[in-house]
């Protein structure tokens, strides 16, 4: 009885609908499709969660349409619509390039998104991006054919309250439902923000946007609320972390010495296990690794500023911020960094980079950092251009004139930091890199047969600039060396993240058979294993600390990150922060944890993936969940001070 009482309801809301409301079904339906769409094509997922909450979004936005006359909602619709297409628009174009969401307290990064645009247009814009345009035109469409029939001259009921009161409910319900299909710490992610991807693929793209827009207000609302708290918090953490740690073999080993830092762009590990026909793809590095101390297992912990919050980290031993990006949006706080440390001890410090100065914002950040002069692309005669600017190998030759003249004019040993340019995505503009075959030779029935396998694909253009990179790298530290430089000096290189290469292009790289001429499958004898999980692991990148007068022959597999930095070569160099994160390295005797700014971590026994909760046991041992929550706890806590201290500029107060 009950039950035919509400079908009947249902039926004949459906009814009233059909008769009043077919253009507020047509936008919802559009706009709907479109945030599916966009998840799709970005977090690539089609959970029930995000898109009950998309409804009620829609619901609730449908119902200012009520204020507005009947004949004049369509205007309404048309440019909510319109801003909706744009944020599909927009947030599908950055997902491609950044594989995060865009957000509102990034708008100034966008402007740099703008200098690397031919690297976007050529490698990230899709035509899938602009799909989303069909869903203004289609509502546009649907209202002329809807006043064709006459449907708005129809005479309507007067019952705005009414449906304003439904579309409440069912909105309310409807997020309520969604938020029963929700992970758990979903709830604290939407007001963290650490993790877009994962607030996204919960809530939907209009609720992230929205969530979004409030919380870009929150490093002007920040320092007005929560403040105090945050201040118990990080003086609580620092008092029961800083332990000194005892003197280990590396104490003081470089103090007073020169030091040298490459930044070298995109620069990942796994080609330096690579050879082709005999010959090695990154023969320089694996020299100055063998010979110097490599950290094999080392990871970049950028966040969407990239390359800048690589140089962020490696200085500051502080997480990126998952609040913006340190350099765009917290550029005036202060902070505690490795040039400014070593000024204190009588250093002139000094960075070269050949693009714009106003990139990342260097010109204030660098200053803010500790460097006493920044020589940025005025400084450089730009007679070779590869990719985004300058060559690598021009860029070295002009820098080590520059160092030359700081030597002779500065006093005191120097620091100086040279950030790499040629090795930037897309890795398209090789015409004056010299050719490296990524092609194999088989022989067949006594026949040499030449596979193109990784020839002209994305994997083989990396690999052919990753080796361009590498023989500039290796020019450089001969040029230094003939002009007297590599004295008393220490060489510091790092990859500043991974390259953005496609998982397919992995699975070519590891599991192509050139017999068959095909990728091999699971099925396969020979497969190499190569998941989700091995993927995320392979993005991993170099650091080599190398001198000339000692060899070291040492190599570090323990899981370390660029928040570890600053405490292992502190050691070295005889500084320290108060304020750094990290840990030195020789000073471990278990194990180190290296956290992402998604909240994902890794240690010697498990990757654990923060945005879709997921575990992976590096060596096959089973894994206790009080491990796990143990872990995460740790990476959220790191993840936490530093968005404090960055956000309320902590170190200010406290050094005060
Ligand atoms: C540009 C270079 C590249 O100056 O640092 O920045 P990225 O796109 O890698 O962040
Ligand atoms: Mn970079």
């Amino acid at each position: 009885m009950k039950i035919k009482k509400i079908l009947e309801n249902i039926k004949k809301n459906i009814k009233i609908i059909k008769k009043n409301h077919l253009l507020v079904v047509f936008f919802i339906a559009y706009n709907l499709i479109n945030a599916t769409i966009l998840r799709l094509v970005t977090v690539n997922t089609l959970t029930i969660s995000p898109f009950l909450v998309d409804l009620s979004f829609l619901l609730i936005i449908s119902e200012v349409a009520l204020l507005f006359k009947r004949s004049r909602r369509i205007n309404y619709f048309m440019i909510v619509t319109i801003i909706l297409t744009i944020v599909c628009i927009i947030n599908s174009i950055y997902y491609h390039y950044y594989s995060s969401f865009a957000s509102f307290s990034l708008l100034a990064t966008a402007a740099f998104a703008a200098d690397v645009g031919d690297a976007i247009v050529e490698k990230v814009m899709q035509t899938i991006d602009f799909i989303y345009i069909l869903s203004p035109i289609c509502l546009y469409l649907s209202y002329r054919f809807l006043k064709k029939k006459r449907y708005f001259e129809k005479p309507v009921k007067q019952e705005q309250k009414k449906v304003a009161k439904k579309l409440s409910l069912s909105a309310l319900g409807l997020f309520i439902l969604g938020g029963i299909f929700m992970p758990i710490n979903s709830w604290a992610r939407l007001f963290k923000l650490w993790n877009r991807e994962a607030v996204v693929m919960s809530y939907g793209i209009y609720f992230y946007q929205l969530d979004d827009f409030i919380q870009s207000l929150t490093p002007q609302i920040n320092n007005l609320f929560g403040h105090d708290s945050a201040l118990k918090t990080v003086s609580d953490y620092y008092t029961e972390n800083q332990k000194e740690s005892p003197p280990n073999q590396f104490t003081n080993i470089f103090k007073g010495k020169n030091v040298i830092v490459i930044h070298a762009e995109s620069m990942q590990t796994f080609p330096m296990k690579l050879k082709f026909n005999g010959e090695e793809v990154t023969p320089n590095l694996n020299k100055l690794a063998s010979e110097g101390i490599f950290f094999s297992n080392f990871y970049s912990q950028v966040g969407v500023g990239t390359s800048s919050d690589a140089e962020f980290t490696f200085n500051t031993s502080l997480m990126p911020s998952t609040r913006g990006t340190v350099f765009v949006n917290y550029f005036n706080r202060q902070y505690i960094a490795l040039p400014k440390l070593l000024k204190e001890q009588g250093y002139y410090t000094y960075s070269m980079h050949a693009n714009t100065g106003d990139f990342w914002n260097r010109n204030t950040m660098h200053q803010n950092l500790g460097y006493d002069q920044f020589y940025s692309k005025n400084s450089y005669v730009i007679d070779e251009t590869i990719g985004l600017g300058l060559s690598d190998k021009s860029f070295f030759n002009q820098s080590v004139e520059i160092m030359k003249k700081v030597k002779e004019t500065e006093e005191g040993p120097f620091y100086s930091l040279l950030i790499t340019l040629t090795n930037h995505t897309p890795f398209s503009d090789l015409e004056l890199i010299d050719e490296f075959p990524t092609t194999i030779d088989v022989k067949i029935e006594n026949k040499t047969i030449t596979r193109e396998y990784l020839n002209n694909t994305t994997m083989g253009n990396y690999l052919r600039s990753v080796h361009y990179a590498d023989e500039a790298i290796g020019e450089f530290i001969d040029k230094l060396d003939d002009e007297g430089l590599l004295e008393n000096t220490v060489i510091m290189i790092y990859g500043d993240h991974d390259a953005r290469i496609s998982y397919n292009d992995f699975n070519l790289l590891y599991n192509y058979d050139p017999i068959e001429d095909r990728i091999l499958t699971e099925e396969d004898e020979n497969y190499i294993v190569y998941n989700k999980y091995t993927y995320e692991l392979d993005r991993k990148v170099p650091f080599i600390i190398w001198t000339k007068d000692e060899n070291f022959n040492l190599q570090v597999d323990l899981p370390m990150g660029m928040i570890d930095v600053l405490p292992t070569i502190g050691n070295m160099l005889g500084i320290k922060s108060d304020y750094q994160l990290g840990t030195d390295i020789f000073s471990i005797e278990e194990d180190n944890t290296v956290v992402f700014v998604d909240g994902s971590f890794l240690t010697s026994k498990v990757y654990y993936n923060g945005s879709k909760n997921e575990i992976y046991a590096i060596n096959n041992e089973p894994i206790n969940e009080d491990y796990i929550k143990e872990q995460a706890e740790k990476a959220s806590k790191i993840i936490e001070i530093s968005n404090d201290i960055i956000s309320y500029d902590l170190i200010k107060e406290l050094e005060s």
